[in-house]
């Protein structure tokens, strides 16, 4: 067979329209591809849901590749490890409770159960703004507004495109980004004490690892909140390279939405 070039350039064009085309109206909209993020992605899938993660970088991970100061393996407790290990990531004892994992196979093997679970993934792509439709406390996100990576950086003048989608995960981690936007740009009041964003507070893994899972929640009508963004949006600590809570957020959330879906 001789390799045609404009046979590679039409069947990329195509197939990605028609991801592009299947994705307009969404169950669930992810950003981003941390591990709360890929986690909850993969058991939204799995469960049949129709979902699409959207992940600024060109690749997924979030933060879980470099395990510690870029020493990368994770630490994770006994809950931590029973998700790594239903997903076939091994794991290995350390002591009193505590396991590692390897950062690279943890990242790569969720990535993968998630892709072949069925999520969308949109690499280098940006989620830049909601759609906030209703009125008062009717209101409610129904959608997101999304650009190329590359022409948010390089600040061109480019307008971006918008998606319908039921639900949507602030999974943006620390800087939990789009509820910064959502609260920004909208009159509204988030479901926390103040109605803001309450902040992260300071490394305290112990509390942190426990909160991360009380505040996976709906915090605004369509917009729940997972992994790190929950903590930051519930004024929670940060908990640095243990990862047991990310992964249980993850399930927690995807847990809600498919029976809300129901
Ligand atoms: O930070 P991140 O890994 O979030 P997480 O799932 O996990 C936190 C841990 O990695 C670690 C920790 C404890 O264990 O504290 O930090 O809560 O992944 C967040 C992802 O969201 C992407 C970002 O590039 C990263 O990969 N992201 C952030 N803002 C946007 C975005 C955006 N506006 N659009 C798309 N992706």
């Amino acid at each position: 067979m001789q390799i045609d070039e404009r046979m590679i350039t039409e069947a990329i064009i195509t197939e990605f329209h028609n991801k592009f085309m299947d994705s307009l109206d969404l169950d669930v909209a992810i950003v981003g591809a941390g591990p709360s993020g890929l986690t909850a992605a993969y058991r939204l899938a799995r469960a049949g849901r129709k979902v699409a993660l959207f992940e600024r970088k060109l690749s997924l991970g979030g933060g879980m590749w470099g395990g510690g100061m870029n020493y990368n393996i994770i630490a994770v407790q006994e809950s931590g490890k029973t998700i790594l290990e239903e997903m076939g990531i091994p794991c290995k004892a350390y002591r009193d409770g505590y396991f590692t994992a390897d950062a690279v196979v943890a990242t790569t093997t969720l990535a993968s159960k998630a892709a072949l679970a069925g999520v969308r993934f949109f690499n280098c792509m940006t989620v830049e703004d909601v759609a906030v439709r209703g009125e008062g406390d009717q209101q409610r996100v129904t959608g997101i507004v999304i650009n190329s990576s590359p022409i948010e950086m390089s600040g061109l003048h480019v307008d971006p495109l918008v998606l319908n989608c039921k639900y949507l995960i602030e999974a943006t981690g620390h800087p939990t980004e789009v509820l910064k936007t959502l609260v920004r740009k909208n009159a509204i009041k988030l479901n926390t004490p103040s109605g803001g964003i309450e902040g992260e507070r300071s490394m305290w893994a112990d509390k942190a690892e426990s909160t991360t899972v009380d505040n996976t929640r709906e915090v605004f009508p369509g917009v729940y909140v997972t992994g790190m963004a929950a903590n930051a949006a519930y004024g929670a600590h940060r908990m640095g390279p243990i990862f047991g809570g990310m992964l249980l957020s993850g399930c927690k959330v995807a847990d809600i939405i498919d029976k809300a879906l129901d």
